[in-house]
């Protein structure tokens, strides 16, 4: 299994090295190899989705590291073995938390998609400065981008149509974030498993996101558009209370009420 682990890293990083110069490597390194449950299966899966990820991706926002011969070190500043995380990756290089936690970097977005200093207090979106991704903002109005809606999977914009049951219970938030052009883009769709992967905050939990730019998260599953290839019953999604991938380690049923978060990428 171990043997097994380190080869499905490797590929993983020569695929990201591929796409971009800017690669927080270490990202790859948050699946725990102790977990007896995870699963080799999917980490196939992710290789494939993530093949056509053309853009830099971020690290992990852990800043601490393991301290030989116990306990943790909060700076890691002198760690023994210094290929930890926090040695790693955008964390290390732009630490620098006025925009964002440690390495990742956002800018806050008004409703017509005009950038907002770090100051203020309402936004509409977050555009990652990073993967140059843009996120929809979550309210707690009743609106369509209520942070309480959920959704079964697979409406508009999931991926592998055909290919077992779509649901369609989240068509009315990407058509309204698009009529209504929620920050200037009427290009809304729900993100790849990568891309919802890429907002992750392992440094934190419940949720595990940078709540400073991207408050209204539940503690919960939110859905990816990407399906499972082995099961077409199922579809990915990831646990924002952990930051885990789905329950289990495996995949979701697509009739699991889950939540989603609108993405849009391009210029
Ligand atoms: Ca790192
Ligand atoms: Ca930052
Ligand atoms: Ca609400």
């Amino acid at each position: 299994m171990r043997d097994t682990m380190w080869r499905c890293e490797f590929l993983l990083l020569a695929v990201g090295a591929l796409a971009s110069p800017v690669l927080a490597a270490d990202k790859v390194f948050s699946v725990d190899a102790n977990d007896t449950e995870f699963d080799m299966t999917g980490v196939r899966h992710l290789l494939l989705l993530d093949t056509a990820y053309p853009r830099p991706l971020n690290d992990t926002g852990i800043t601490w590291g393991g301290n030989f011969p116990s306990g943790n070190n909060t700076t890691c500043a002198s760690n023994i073995n210094a290929s930890q995380d926090c040695h790693q990756g955008m964390d290390a290089t732009h630490n620098d938390n006025s925009d964002g936690h440690a390495g990742f970097s956002f800018t806050k977005l008004d409703a017509n998609g005009n950038s907002l200093p770090a100051s203020s207090a309402t936004w509409s979106c977050m555009r990652d400065n990073v993967t140059g991704l843009v996120w929809e903002g979550k309210t707690d109005d009743g609106g369509i981008h209520d942070k309480d809606n959920t959704y079964k999977w697979g409406g508009k914009t999931a991926l592998g149509t055909g290919y077992g049951t779509y649901y369609s219970d989240w068509d009315a938030l990407v058509d309204g974030s698009n009529s209504q052009r929620l920050c200037g883009f009427s290009d809304w769709r729900v993100p790849t498993r990568g891309e919802l992967q890429g907002l992750v905050h392992y440094g934190r939990t419940n949720p595990a996101i940078d709540t400073g730019y991207f408050p209204n998260t539940l503690a919960s599953g939110f859905w990816s558009a990407s399906p499972s290839a082995s099961s077409s019953g199922n579809a990915w999604y990831f646990r924002f209370s952990i930051g885990t991938v789905n329950d289990d380690g495996y995949y979701g049923d697509r009739d699991y009420a889950l939540h989603v978060r609108l993405v849009r990428s391009g210029q």
